[in-house]
Formats: structure tokens, sequence, C-alpha cells
């Protein structure tokens, strides 16, 4: 068993990549500094044995190798960071001192603290609007935020030190996540979140553009899988692999799902397409079925139903 240190414990993915290592029968330090998590997302996980939970502000240079202190940590998976794409074109200087300068923080704390792994949570969002699909790993990057182009710099960032220093680093490419603890509350929140919340509520949902725009989505109990796998399976060498199922799923697919859950509810809106939606994404699933042994197990109708459950009376 492993002590694994968690930076973006108390959000969305930090909260389930906790509950499989507690599941897993790992320690767990986690770390938030609660700007987008919750400690909601945590309340199962607080009252388990083996997790150790400090509020802590990691954009500040020496504060995770500080908070970590002389604790033998065997992996530390970094998922703290600006999380949203609009915000990132809204305020690039925050997008840069989260999502690029708190890495390069990351870096230096695996190095002065001898960390042998590191698990980094990049995004699609490297491959902006490359037109190649499958996306496997080699496809042009072509970033189109400021959000995918600090993704793309914290991989280099990361791989070039762990080169250097003697460590491994997986940098994880989540495709479109969605599950449970997703805030649904703002327009730019994840579009099953969203569609979701509107479903349970009886409000219509909006598709913007013509809805046959596809993406690869996959549950966060995956992802969550794959980031413990990245974390401890033994002799994994340093490397990029998109988390993804491999399938592409239409927004008009999704409604179709939903609305067979929810069969009295209203029928979509249709508004303009936003501008820079990508028109079609989904990634090959191969590399990290051949480097970690992941295979994504919850096809997104199968997910959509279990996550769209109505509430019991
Ligand atoms: C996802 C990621 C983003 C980044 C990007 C990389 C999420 C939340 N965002 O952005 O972080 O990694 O991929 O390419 O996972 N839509 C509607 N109605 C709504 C909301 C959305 O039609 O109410 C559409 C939206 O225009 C888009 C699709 O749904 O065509 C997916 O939108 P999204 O915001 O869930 O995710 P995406 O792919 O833009």
């Amino acid at each position: 068993m492993a002590i694994v240190a968690v930076t973006g414990a108390a959000g969305f993915i930090g909260s389930h990549t906790v509950d499989a290592l507690l599941d897993g029968g790992h320690e767990v330090l986690g770390f938030d500094n609660l700007r987008t998590g919750s400690l909601r997302n945590l309340r199962a996980a607080m009252v388990r044995p083996g997790l150790s939970f400090r509020e802590v502000d990691l954009s500040r240079p020496g504060a995770l190798a500080k908070s970590i202190g002389h604790v033998h940590v065997d992996a530390l998976i970094h998922l703290a960071g600006l999380v949203s794409v609009i915000e990132s074109i809204e305020n690039p200087g925050l997008n840069f001192d989260l999502n690029v300068k708190m890495t390069q923080f990351v870096a230096e704390a695996a190095r002065v603290r001898r960390i042998p792994r590191l698990v980094f949570a990049s995004s699609a969002a490297v491959y902006g609007d490359s037109k190649t699909l499958p996306l496997g790993e080699d496809a042009e990057k072509r970033p189109v935020s400021p959000y995918g182009a600090a993704k793309l710099a914290s991989e280099a960032l990361l791989l070039g030190q762990a080169a250097t220093f003697g460590f491994t680093v997986r940098c994880q490419r989540y495709f479109n996540v969605f599950g449970a603890r997703q805030d649904p509350s703002s327009p730019y929140s994840g579009v099953i979140s969203v569609f979701q919340s509107a479903f349970r509520e009886g409000r219509p949902v909006t598709i913007f553009g013509d809805g046959e725009q596809t993406r690869d989505f996959i549950s966060v109990h995956d992802v969550a899988r794959a980031n413990v796998l990245a974390a401890t399976k033994l002799g994994i060498c340093s490397g990029v692999a998109n988390i993804c199922t491999g399938l592409p799923t239409s927004l008009n697919r999704l409604v179709e799902v939903l609305a067979s859950r929810f069969p009295s509810a209203a029928p979509p809106i249709r508004a303009p397409g936003r501008p820079g939606d990508i028109r079609y994404s989904f990634g090959d699933p191969r590399r990290a079925r051949e480097e970690l042994g992941f295979i994504a197990s919850r096809a997104v109708e199968e997910g959509l139903l279990w996550f769209s459950e109505p509430a019991s009376p």
C-alpha cells in the first residue's frame, strides 16, 4: 500500500480520486485551498481511516514541500489548478499562476521531498482544434485557450524535470469528464451536469448549434481509477496518455438518453453555436491501455442512466 499526496483533493476529480485511493487501501494526504473545491465533496472520505486533509494555498512557493514535511510520499497526484477554460480567457495571468507556476512548485516539491512519481491532470484541451480523429497523443497540438496552452506547457515542464531529476511523471489527458459532484451551476460547467440538473428540475436544456457535435465523455469513476493506476502501478515510465473511452457521443444523443429517463421533460431550446466550440472530439485510448492497463469501464449511456437516476422519494 502506498502513501499518496493529492492536490485539489476537494475538487470534482480530486475527491473521487481520494475515494478510489482509500478503496485501494492507500493512505492519502489531501491538499486544497477550497477556491473551487468543497469539503462537502470529501464528507464520506473524511470519516474513513487513511485520509489526512489540509487546507493550503499551493500557489505560494514552497507551500507544498512544507505541507508534505518529512512524510515519505510514494506518489503525488497534482489535480489542483484553474479548471475553467472561460476563466483562463478572462484572466490569463491567474491561469499562468495556477496552471503553470504552480506546476513548477509541484516539480520542486517532488525533487526536494524525493517523491518518485508524479501524476498530472492534463487535458484534451492541448489538442485544441486539431483535425486528426481519433486524437492520438502524437496529434498536432494547437491549443485555442490559455488553459490548453498552460496544460501543454506544464506537461513539458514536468517531463523535462522528471528526466533531469530522476522521478517518473504521468501526464493524463482527460477528455470530457462527467459524474456526481460536478457543479452544474455555471453556464460553463460540463454539459452533462448542466443537462442533468435541467432534466431533473423540469427545465428545458439549451443545445448550442445543431447538436451533432461529439465529445468523448468519460465517467469520473474511470478517471479516478486511471489516476490510481498511474500513481501506483509498478514498473511504468514517464509519459503522456489520453484518458478517454474512444467513443464519440453527440449532444442530440445525450438529450435522447436523458429524455428516455425523464419522459415529461420540456423539449430542448436550440441556440446558435458557441464561438470557438470544437466540432468533433474523441480520443484514441490505446496508449493508456498499453502503458497503464487502463480501459474505461462505463460507456456514457450506461453512466448517464446511473448518474441521472431520479432521486428516491
Ligand atoms: C471541454 C472541457 C474543457 C476543455 C475542453 C477541451 C468540460 C466542462 N470542459 O470543453 O475543460 O478540456 O473540453 O477541448 O469538460 N453545450 C450545449 N449546451 C449547454 C452546455 C454545453 O449545447 O448548456 C455544448 C457546448 O457548446 C459544446 C458541448 O456541449 O459543444 C460540450 O461542452 P462542455 O462545456 O461540456 O465541454 P467542452 O467540450 O466545450
